[in-house]
């Protein structure tokens, strides 16, 4: 994991991220597992590979890839069908020195089920970005999300790398960056149909999420842009959309400070928004860096509104200095509001400067699945509440979608087996946490594996909560990061995958994966 440190005083704590599962460079991009980074490749012209060696990217992939009639090992289930997307950064050039992970060109890979037939396909993301590069045939946009280190050339155009999340939205896969607009793919062939989407205009925000959630009740999509009304904005705009596409709501609210608001909550009656010291740092920009730097002394504000108002009811809570990302699953009983969050004590993301030049600590950078609760059952209560639900390390979260604004009883989440005898040693696995039981249950994917994120696919509309398949990407990093997509039956993770989609070719990496039904897909 070589983003993490290459200071060898640092080795004693490193042997932790033996353990921990989190956002390294490596697991991020589709590793929990402890095995060693990809190597730059060998050869080439000096230049060339010191360049590589020095690029704090993924190594490059770029081949976008189609494969017919896939090679499974196992039976895909008969009553499994759709489509599972996933996106990540898949660098059109080396990264620049100085530049993080989170960049890099957007690459969307599509595993597309029916009838017992798998087909996968990738294309990347063909936006204004990925268009104006490639005719350069350089990079034009050479620092994570500081527009003032662009080439001129681009002035004007999105700087949207597309590569975090991907969601399904009418008849579009919308493929999402939190700093700009989403970019709208054709959901069967992955062609890019609309660089930069304004949901027919009604977008009244510069930036939009990469973590939309959909109602329970009415499949509306809610949404947020933060940094809403351009670069350093403190604004934030939050707002509803029908499954057929009309805006039914919109509000905007003023936040603490501007902090990175990568994920967020909605329940039956609220939007919540947890502020966390990633701080827009002006000064980093101004000297070539990147957007964030992690302010040591910062404090966090849990923040709620009510949905369907004017924003004005906005209360902030301030809490003690934590990380939070990503969200399991959240909603609100009587005025008290519950948020299941992957936790850490600090900076989680390796990556991301100390504002005060420390070290990154890898010990207070783990995440754990920690639930969150506040009371504005009588205006804004004094604190928030923080409880540890388990043991499990881990940052990507995942529920049963269908449950994103109501009470759940399953999370799911990519982690390192707790029971290795050896934690140095131990493998990654994908965990099914049920809140009910307190109990976690779990497959270990064997050793030299990285797991990327996974995803819940229901075995129908309106099966039971949790009654269906848990689906992800299996990097074998001992057999040169080919890759194995694999199907297993969510209520008995133990038993190991129904089904190993076996390609013969690595993949680019993954931040964030979609199940679509096939009942929610356009017919060929
Ligand atoms: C995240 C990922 C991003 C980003 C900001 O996982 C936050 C969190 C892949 O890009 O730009
Ligand atoms: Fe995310």
């Amino acid at each position: 994991m070589s983003h993490e440190s290459d200071n060898p005083v640092d080795q004693g704590r490193r042997g932790f991220l033996g353990v921990a599962a989190g956002f390294g460079a490596a697991s991020l991009l589709g590793a929990a597992a402890g095995t060693a980074e990809a190597q730059p490749p060998a050869g080439g012209p000096p230049a060339a590979a010191a360049q590589a060696a020095a690029a704090p990217g993924p190594r490059l992939f770029r081949a976008e890839v189609e494969i017919r009639h896939c090679e499974v090992e196992g039976k895909v289930p008969d009553d499994l069908s759709g489509a599972f997307y996933r996106v990540g950064p898949d660098p059109q050039f080396p990264l620049r020195q100085g530049n993080i992970p989170f960049d890099g060109e957007g690459h969307v890979g599509m595993f597309r089920i029916k009838n017992g037939r798998v087909d996968y396909k990738t294309r990347y993301v063909r936006n204004q970005r990925w268009e104006a590069q490639d005719r350069a045939g350089r990079i034009l946009f050479p620092m994570y999300r500081n527009p003032a280190m662009d080439d001129p050339s681009v002035k004007g155009l999105s700087r949207s790398t597309a590569n975090t999340h991907i969601i399904n939205h009418r008849n579009l896969l919308l493929a999402l960056k939190e700093d700009s607009p989403p970019s709208a793919l054709d959901l069967l062939t992955l062609d890019t149909v609309d660089p930069v989407y304004s949901f027919e205009g009604q977008l009244n925000s510069k930036t939009f999420t990469a973590h939309p959630k959909i109602d329970s009740r009415t499949g509306n999509m809610v949404a947020f842009g933060y940094e809403s009304e351009g670069h350093g904005s403190d604004i934030v705009t939050a707002f509803e959309v029908t499954p057929q596409g009309r805006k039914v709501w919109e509000a905007k609210v003023k936040v603490p400070y501007v902090g990175m608001l990568h994920d967020f909550a909605v329940t039956d009656n609220y939007i919540v928004l947890y502020v966390i010291p990633m701080v827009m740092d002006q000064k980093q920009m101004d000297g070539g860096g990147i957007h964030w730097a992690w302010n040591p002394q910062g404090v966090t504000f849990f923040g709620a509104f009510r949905r369907g108002g004017d924003g004005k009811d906005a209360k902030w809570v301030q809490g003690p200095h934590r990380s939070a990302t990503h969200v399991m699953g959240a909603w609100d009983d009587q005025g008290k509001i519950y948020v299941d969050v992957e936790m850490s004590e600090s900076n989680p993301f390796p990556f991301m400067p100390m504002q005060d030049g420390s070290r990154w600590d890898p010990v207070r950078g783990t995440s754990h699945i920690t639930r969150l609760s506040a009371d504005f059952s009588r205006g804004a209560p004094k604190d928030y509440g923080i409880e540890q639900l388990a043991a499990w390390t881990g940052a990507l979260p995942r529920q049963d979608d269908r449950y994103n604004t109501q009470p759940y009883r399953y999370g799911f989440l990519g982690s390192r087996d707790l029971t290795a005898a050896d934690p140095r040693q131990a493998n990654a696995c994908y965990v099914r946490f049920d809140h009910a039981t307190g109990k976690q249950d779990f497959w270990n994917a064997g050793p030299g594996a990285s797991l990327a994120e996974c995803c819940f696919a229901p075995r129908s509309a309106t099966a039971a909560e949790g009654e269906g398949y848990l689906v992800g990407v299996v990097t074998r990093q001992n057999e040169g990061g080919r890759t194995d997509f694999v199907i297993l039956d969510a209520q008995r993770l133990a038993d190991g995958p129904l089904a190993t989609v076996k390609l013969p070719v690595r993949n680019p990496g993954q931040v964030h994966g979609w199940w679509v039904r096939e009942d929610q897909l356009p017919q060929a």
